[in-house]
């Protein structure tokens, strides 16, 4: 099985700023961890992060030539705001989970809405980075079944 975990905007700031909010460990951490629990799921994993709403959804539209079976995603600020990345994510059909490190629900009115809840499988939120681990079960136990 093929995941990808696509991030958004400033997800590669993790650990810089904000750890009330988002911890302190970095984006390197988060790959590294998610990278051990897919070894020891069998699970071949890719990554990618990308400050820019188009190139995620050249990313999205991609996944959907080179055999992905799952898509993990935090779209970060895009979340609010992109159609395009919620467009995408119908347009491919993968399988996707939605992944927040906080809870946006219990912050701001303007992260209460997600264009990409509807289209997604799952949303996991304000578990941390285990968060992304949540998502790789999902896909894995699903397998499973
Ligand atoms: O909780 C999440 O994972 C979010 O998707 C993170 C987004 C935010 O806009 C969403 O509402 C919820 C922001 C990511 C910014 O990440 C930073 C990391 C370190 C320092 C500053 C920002």
């Amino acid at each position: 099985m093929k995941i990808l975990v696509i991030n958004g905007p400033n997800i590669n700031m993790l650990g810089v700023r904000e750890p009330g909010i988002y911890g302190t460990r970095t984006y390197d951490d988060l790959v590294n961890l998610c990278r051990k629990h897919a070894g020891e799921k069998g699970v071949e994993i890719e990554f990618y992060q990308s400050n820019h709403e188009g190139a995620i959804v050249d990313r999205i539209q991609q996944a959907y030539y080179d055999g992905t079976d799952g898509i993990i995603i935090n779209p970060a600020a895009y979340t609010h705001t992109s159609v395009a990345v919620a467009d995408a994510l119908k347009a491919v059909g993968i399988p996707s989970v939605e992944v927040h490190i906080s809870d946006p629900d219990a912050r701001e009115d303007f992260r209460k809405i997600s264009f990409v809840r509807n289209v997604v499988a799952r949303t996991v939120k304000g578990h941390g980075l285990e968060g992304y681990i949540e998502a790789l079960d999902f896909f894995t136990e699903k397998e499973g079944k």
